[in-house]
């Protein structure tokens, strides 16, 4: 476990998908939870590739295959997190909001919905307020859940609440919203129903949101 726990984090931030895929593999064979790995291995190597970012030692390059590589292992634990479940619970419109392309902590937020027994409709990123209007009027969508990355683009959140009120379909939905640069109180000034700072969280409060 210890040196799986090292490998999978530096073949992250060496970008080196093949070696992710394989090391994840290796250690759902070993038995430790999906969760383990994800929590003490992946999301702490992003975090890592973020700060080398911010001292320049990273580039956007870079950060993109660290990226590819991260998502690469999360598609083996996809099938461990997500279980069916026999009736949904409720349906969830994801998307991170236009300007943003960051996806992989949306995609971790749908896997841990998808797997705690909601449908997901992902838009997937980059996702502009009138997509979100358009699939609420066509689909019996329950939980409106965005995400953002950037400081630049959260503001998008609430152009997004505004195109769904301005459409008459504010009160069809709930609205839960989060990301880095979210707050619960940049949750509650644009008038989103809920914030969660992480996956774990955002399954509690799409449960609450529809109790
Ligand atoms: Co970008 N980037 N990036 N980047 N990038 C950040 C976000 C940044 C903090 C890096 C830094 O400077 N330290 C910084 C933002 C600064 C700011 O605005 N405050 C930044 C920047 C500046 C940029 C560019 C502008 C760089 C440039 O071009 N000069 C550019 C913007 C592009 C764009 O979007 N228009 C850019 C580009 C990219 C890549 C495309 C190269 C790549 C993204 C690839 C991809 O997602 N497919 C990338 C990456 C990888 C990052 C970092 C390193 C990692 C993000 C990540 O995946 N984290 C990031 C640094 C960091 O976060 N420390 C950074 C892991 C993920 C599991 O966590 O996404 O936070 P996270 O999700 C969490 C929670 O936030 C929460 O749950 C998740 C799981 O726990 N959550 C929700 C997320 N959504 C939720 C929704 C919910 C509830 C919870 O309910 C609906």
């Amino acid at each position: 476990m210890s040196n799986l726990i090292n490998e999978i984090p530096e073949g992250i931030l060496d970008g080196n998908q093949n070696l992710v895929v394989q090391k994840v593999g290796q250690a759902i064979e070993e038995g430790i939870s999906a969760e383990e790995i994800l929590n003490q291995a992946m999301i702490s190597a992003m975090a890592e590739a973020g700060t080398l970012f911010e001292e320049g030692e990273f580039f956007v390059p870079e950060l993109l295959v660290a990226a590819r590589a991260m998502q690469g292992g999360m598609e083996l634990l996809k099938p461990l997190l997500v279980r069916d479940n026999v009736k949904s619970k409720g349906i969830i419109l994801a998307g991170t909001v236009k300007g943003d392309l960051h996806d992989i902590g949306k995609n971790l937020v749908c896997m841990m919905l998808e797997g705690s027994g909601f449908d997901i409709i992902d838009l997937g990123n980059d996702v502009d307020p009138e997509t979100f209007v358009e699939t609420v009027q066509e689909k019996p969508v329950d939980i409106v859940a965005m995400s953002a990355l950037l400081t630049t683009t959260m503001v998008n959140m609430k152009t997004t609440i505004d195109a769904l009120a301005q459409a008459g379909l504010r009160d069809k939905v709930k609205i839960m919203v989060g990301g880095a640069p979210v707050s619960e109180d940049f949750a509650t000034k644009i008038g989103a129903d809920g914030y969660a700072t992480d996956a774990n969280q955002a399954v509690r409060l799409a449960q609450t949101l529809l109790e």
